[in-house]
């Protein structure tokens, strides 16, 4: 607009000999406003960022077919836009470490958060460690975020620009409990089942909205606001973490009767090293067997299977409002879950634990310019996404925090990948998952390994084969060098574990 109000003056004024003086006055005036749109227009041309987040949601969607009875057709629609990742884990089976890896670009191992405490901002170690959304603003970016994508809904002090709704997991004033709370059964955040009040006030639907407007409210590259920067907009769904709630419209779609438990074989833990059993205990979930007894199980996981359908209608509708505020074509899109999740197998419900429905995670990235509607089999982590928004928005590269850039990938699913996925629980408990295989080590030395293609439910423990022994060795180097104490959180007093 500046330069056309420029154009339009010197015609105007071109043959009447207007005072040169005030000509080169009004250029003068208008030089700031000609450099501010110069800038803005670079600013602008870096890609919007959409950062997805789901809470425990496991590889029960459409696209990885994890589960006959899972419907995701917004999720898949954006896997078949940009590329389904299939082989993604997390670098922590639970809420906080996972997170913290994710935001601040650290493996468990080098921050030393392993458990849901203490939270990375009360490390002071960590204090200098600029997180992804800190890097974004300090580069050009406008950063927003709602709902949780640290966990338990907190947030670094400054570490988003504009912070939205945050309500939690459970609306004290809505939600209803519905499983009566009993010792040694369901109690807590542990309740399922469908909720019958005004869709519209459901957290993850309100987070949606608060993003949708976010989105709406800035101009696309061709009609950009005034000031405008490119946006860093972070969504963090609460669903399908427990309670598994979701509108009972939802339910209606998936009859109880028609749905498939997952696979569980007798004595399956029998072949595992006693540290397995220990490090597995989710402390708040119910045991398997009080699903089994209370005729609980496919309630549990109608349960479950109706919260990824709500949560992946509140990702269409992002999608939507991208496609129709012409965002679409200038914003990278990456939606990921913190983690996986057991219903049942091995008899065990929650995460907390190193195998495959734990660490294996939803994970698609929809990136302009990159390929579209392509599968990657290449093992892949979570870690990977600060290093990867990094180089595909032009950022100053980093080399203080983990993790390898996708774009490699990104451009060809196909091309050489030498890495491999690292998942920590606890400090020196590590799993390296290969193409084929999961091989674990445990801080007392003992192992697990699983061949995925012939055992994909990972029930027969090959660790002690002789025969085994070279591809034990050769995952082993993948095991991470630093292995740090368990962070101290100096300023809540809560010592990580
Ligand atoms: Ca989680
Ligand atoms: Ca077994």
């Amino acid at each position: 607009m500046a330069l056309s109000l420029v154009v339009h003056l010197n015609k105007k004024n071109q043959n009447k000999n207007m005072n040169r003086t005030l000509l080169l006055t009004i250029a003068f005036l208008l030089t700031p406003l000609l450099t501010c749109a110069a800038t803005q227009n670079k600013s602008i041309d870096k890609p919007n960022v959409l950062l997805i987040a789901i809470d425990d949601l496991n590889d029960w969607v459409g696209c990885l077919g994890g589960h006959p009875d899972a419907r995701s057709p917004n999720m898949d629609r954006l896997a078949e836009r940009g590329m389904l990742f299939a082989n993604a884990h997390c670098q922590a089976p639970i809420c906080n470490p996972s997170r913290t890896s994710i935001m601040y670009g650290l493996r468990p191992s080098t921050s030393g958060v392993y458990m849901n405490a203490p939270r990375p901002w009360s490390v002071a170690a960590l204090d200098d460690q600029i997180t992804m959304p800190r890097y974004f603003a300090a580069n050009g970016y406008r950063t927003f975020t709602t709902g949780k994508i640290y966990h338990g809904s907190g947030l670094p002090p400054g570490d988003f620009d504009v912070v939205g709704p945050r309500p939690g997991q459970r609306l004290k004033e809505l939600d209803a409990r519905l499983v009566p709370a009993t010792k040694g059964g369901a109690k807590g955040l542990w309740d399922f089942g469908p909720q019958s009040y005004d869709e519209d006030l459901f957290q993850d639907r309100v987070d949606a909205d608060w993003a949708i407007d976010v989105i709406r409210s800035h101009g696309t590259t061709d009609s950009p606001q005034p000031d405008q920067k490119p946006f860093f907009l972070a969504v963090g769904f609460y669903r399908p973490h427990v309670p598994f709630y979701s509108p009972a419209r939802i339910f209606k779609q998936i009859p109880i009767d028609e749905i498939d438990l997952p696979p569980i074989k007798e004595n399956d833990r029998d072949d595992l090293p006693e540290i397995a059993s220990e490090l597995m205990v989710a402390p708040v979930a119910p045991p398997h067997q009080w699903f089994v007894e209370q005729g609980k199980w496919k309630e549990a996981v109608q349960s479950y299977l109706a919260c990824i359908r709500w949560t992946d209608e509140q990702v269409g509708r992002l999608l939507d409002a991208l496609d129709k505020s012409g965002h679409s074509k200038n914003t990278i899109v990456v939606l990921y879950s913190d983690h996986g999740f057991f219903l049942g197998e091995k008899g065990r419900w929650a995460k907390q634990s190193l195998w495959e429905r734990a660490t294996h995670v939803p994970f698609m990235i929809d990136a302009p310019g990159m390929k579209s509607g392509a599968i990657c089999e290449h093992p892949t982590e979570l870690l990977s996404i600060y290093p990867t928004l990094i180089e595909l928005c032009g950022l100053p590269k980093r080399n203080d925090i983990d993790g390898v850039s996708l774009k490699t990938l990104l451009k060809n699913p196909d091309a050489d990948w030498p890495h491999m996925a690292v998942t920590t629980h606890g400090k020196n408990n590590h799993t390296i998952r290969s193409h084929t295989h999961r091989y674990i080590q445990y801080r007392d030395g003992s192992e697990e390994l699983y061949d995925l293609r012939t055992d994909p439910n990972e029930w027969t423990n090959i660790a002690s084969d002789p025969g085994q022994a070279k591809i034990k060795t050769e995952l082993s180097r993948f095991i991470p060098d630093t292995n740090a104490d368990a962070a101290r959180g100096n300023r809540l007093g809560k010592k990580n574990k």
